[in-house]
């Protein structure tokens, strides 16, 4: 087999390491240092783990633990051996859990040393094979094992349809859905915003602040492999901390981030036109961001933030030009289909809309999944007769072509660059005792853009509190998911069809975050 024939991912991100392999690839916050061997070689170690545990072609490997280097070696690992990589938010609780368990049936589960006694016990009962531990200290039986592994590891051959990752996300009516994702899907959109963002592939490489977590798009992909493939250092921050951000400002030329980590540097004195001067390029996606934002930030550092847009299920879709000459980047626009994306905006009534009208964004091209795991019905109603994705984002193309979002078809609260799915949320709440019905609705917040508001009603004779409903809800659903404010009402309003009108509840609570 020749080497081009293998499509396998990682071997695309390792072509893009430098040649000097023994240069810092990851600092962290708090000073170690890892090589390009280091990354190397240890993805290695764990790939020979994943081997010798005789996984079948396809076995998935779900992860649920504290980012660290190390987390991001069991990806890279995974990609190598050929197997699927399943990350699962920190934040999700017991129910959460038994459900992308039950549902991905993976072979492998590793998570925190602190979870296992509950991640365990339910991996096994779900049928998986194998649990390890791994923590953000350098620990965990992962580690213990794969330090007797060698640290030679030949990249398993991948079909370019091959399965690299899975991504749940939540679904619009029902439970969370796995985003198929292929070593073709990944390593396409890699290639591009290596050109497009213009990393530098030749020294003096970039240097990127990666501070978002590790279990979405945003972080894992979009920011590992940018870094990866261009060979460029990261310094890596386990957790958000804007003071830490600002601080490291000077030795980095890229930042990526969602709104709401612009909105909290902001807040810092030290960031200033000096503290950017070595900045080349600022990102931001996952949410929208505002043009109160985007102005805020260019008078502050000098630097116009370049705003895309993206999706689990489709990786990037569009960005605002890097490059003068492809024009200006537009606050509040998503600017452009990136190559390779085919965009289209179309109608209730599925016709083509005109520039600036506004109607349901639709994409094709080669990031675009393969399907969302085991439903195949729910995947071919998520595409259109001639293969587009139907996005479940509202918006339009102006006339030169700049994509801004307007809306979103689709029931969604995105708080903090974090999707929150109100018919979800709404089911937990209707399951507790005393509670007739309850309406989330998404209202305007200073620091996360967006977040949930719970509107409930009692049954009758049952007297419910708003924070012992909250209270509640922190037990099964992830932090992020709970609304802010609960609120126990006579009834919820109803239009003359008995549906909610989620629109008067919004209006009603609409001041209740914004400065
Ligand atoms: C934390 N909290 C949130 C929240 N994050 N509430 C609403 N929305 C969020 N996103 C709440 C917690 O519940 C808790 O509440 C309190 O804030 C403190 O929790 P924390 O964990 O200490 O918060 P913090 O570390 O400050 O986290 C905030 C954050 C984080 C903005 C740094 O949310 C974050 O990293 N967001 C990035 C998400 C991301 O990477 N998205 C990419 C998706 S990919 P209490 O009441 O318990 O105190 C994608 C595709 C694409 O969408 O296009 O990229
Ligand atoms: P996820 O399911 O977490 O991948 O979230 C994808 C959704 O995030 C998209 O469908 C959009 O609604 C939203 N999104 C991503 N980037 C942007 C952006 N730059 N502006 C507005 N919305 C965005």
């Amino acid at each position: 087999m020749t080497e081009s024939s293998n499509k396998n991912l990682y071997a695309a991100l390792r072509a893009g390491f430098p040649s000097d392999l023994k240069s810092v690839a990851v600092e962290t916050d708090d000073g170690l240092l890892y090589s390009w061997d280091d990354l190397d070689r240890a993805s290695a170690m764990i790939a020979n783990l994943l081997d010798a545990l005789g996984l079948e072609k396809g076995a998935r490997i779900a992860v649920q633990v504290e980012k660290s280097v190390e987390a991001m070696m069991l990806y890279l690992a995974t990609l190598r051996a050929g197997y699927v990589f399943l990350p699962l938010n920190t934040a999700y609780r017991q129910s959460e859990i038994e459900y992308f368990i039950g549902n991905a049936e993976p072979e492998v589960v590793v998570c925190s040393s602190a979870n296992a006694s509950w991640v365990g016990p339910l991996a096994q009962a779900a049928g998986t094979r194998h649990v390890f531990t791994l923590d953000d200290d350098r620990t965990g039986t992962l580690l213990d094992v794969a330090g007797q592994c060698s640290d030679q590891h030949t990249v398993a051959h991948a079909a370019e349809d091959d399965l690299a990752a899975i991504l749940y996300t939540s679904g619009t009516t029902g439970r969370s859905k796995g985003a198929m994702l292929t070593h073709r899907n990944l390593q396409s959109n890699a290639e591009v915003l290596k050109d497009y963002w213009g990393w530098r592939t030749e020294p003096p490489h970039d240097v990127l602040i990666h501070a978002l977590p590790i279990f979405h798009v945003h972080g894992l992909f979009v920011a590992i492999h940018g870094a990866l493939i261009s060979g460029s250092r990261m310094i890596w921050l386990n957790r958000f901390d804007p003071k830490r951000v600002v601080a490291r400002l000077p030795e980095a030329t890229v930042f990526m981030g969602v709104p709401t980590l612009y909105v909290r540097m902001l807040g810092e004195p030290a960031l200033t036109r000096e503290a950017c001067r070595n900045m080349r390029l600022f990102i931001s996606g996952s949410a929208p961001l505002l043009i109160e934002t985007f102005n805020e930030w260019r008078e502050r550092t000098g630097h116009t933030i370049l705003e895309r847009y993206g999706m689990s299920e489709t990786a990037m879709l569009t960005s605002n030009p890097y490059h003068a000459v492809s024009g200006e980047r537009r606050g509040g626009t998503v600017g452009f289909p990136l190559p390779g994306v085919q965009l289209r905006v179309r109608n209730d009534q599925g016709e083509a809309c005109l520039a600036d009208d506004i109607g349901h964004i639709e994409v094709d091209g080669p990031n675009v999944f393969a399907g969302y795991w085991r439903m195949p019905e729910k995947t071919q109603e998520e595409f259109t007769p001639d293969g587009y994705f139907k996005t479940g984002d509202v918006g339009l193309v102006d006339g030169l072509g700049y994509v801004t979002i307007v809306g979103r078809s689709k029931d969604l609260i995105i708080s903090g660059g974090y999707n929150v799915y109100p018919a979800e949320v709404e089911a937990c709440i209707n399951e507790i005792a005393g509670v007739a019905e309850s309406a989330i609705v998404g209202v305007p917040h200073s620091d996360f853009g967006e977040v949930g508001v719970a509107v409930v009603t009692a049954k009758s004779g049952a007297a419910l509190d708003g924070d012992a409903i909250l209270g509640e809800l922190k037990e099964r659903l992830a932090n992020y998911k709970i609304p802010k404010r609960c609120f126990v009402v006579p009834e919820l309003p109803r239009n003359a069809m008995g549906k909610v009108q989620k629109a008067l509840l919004r209006e009603e609570h609409k001041g209740l975050f914004s400065a």
